[in-house]
């Protein structure tokens, strides 16, 4: 069990989507402790297990010895605690701005986005590990995929996104990220750093990726976790 001694504390595995939570830790500059763990044969170690049966990363444990999974609700929960300034929080001033557009977009970014993001990475690895003798059906399979859906998908989510964007610094605010931000940079980092897409030709969203890995935070984040290697 890990311990709290009053702080939270993240259970952080190597090249993970934990990494944003870490972020935002950084971000808050709020004292927390840092468990890290491993990737064995690419999968999260066993001990993972001991603070949550799902044995997956992040997992955030309460200075209170509870145990919170899922990105979405650790952000939630570590704004809505240590926030203390009102930072990272949405300011509910219009449609735009309000705590419904933040949810909308949470939910956008892991049950729209991650699936298209999902579906292209699931024959991207098909690809890579396949034995070279069905890798031509597989890559047949993954044009055709790719052809009738992935690609039209990926052009509307980027799209909207890149006009979300227009002419503000973060999805929901100029000057600090959001949830969306924390939660939705992990999955175009997916894509982008694995060449499944190219997001240059969304001039806002590359703007939006360069800014937020250019945040003091994100850097000190990267420098306390134990790698980052997205893909193959
Ligand atoms: N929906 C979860 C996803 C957690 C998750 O799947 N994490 C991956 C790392 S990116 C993991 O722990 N994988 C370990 C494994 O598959 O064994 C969240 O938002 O935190």
């Amino acid at each position: 069990m890990a311990t709290t001694e009053g702080k939270p504390t993240l259970q952080h595995l190597s090249n993970s989507q934990s990494q944003t939570i870490l972020w935002l830790l950084e971000e808050l500059e709020i004292p927390y402790n840092l468990n890290l763990f491993e990737r064995q044969k690419n999968r999260a170690p066993e001990s993972l297990k001991e603070t949550h049966p799902l044995g997956r990363s992040p997992q955030l444990i309460t200075a209170s010895g509870r145990a919170i999974v899922e990105r979405s609700a650790i952000t939630a929960y570590l704004i809505d605690t240590y926030d203390s300034t009102g930072r990272f929080k949405v300011s509910g001033a219009d449609d735009a701005h309000d705590a419904i557009r933040e949810q909308e977009l949470v939910g956008f970014a892991e049950a729209s986005f991650n699936v298209t993001a999902m579906t292209a990475m699931m024959f991207y690895y098909l690809k890579a590990l396949s034995p070279f003798f069905i890798r031509p059906l597989v890559s047949a399979v993954s044009a055709m995929i790719h052809l009738g859906y992935v690609d039209k998908e990926f052009d509307a989510q980027l799209k909207y996104m890149d006009s979300l964007l227009e002419g503000q610094e973060y999805f929901m605010s100029d000057g600090n990220p959001t949830r969306v931000d924390f939660v939705m940079l992990f999955f175009i980092q997916t894509v982008y750093y694995s060449k499944v897409v190219d997001i240059t030709p969304y001039p806002n969203v590359k703007a939006w990726h360069d800014r937020c890995v250019a945040r003091p935070a994100w850097k000190r984040a990267m420098e306390k976790g134990n790698g980052y290697s997205l893909g193959l």
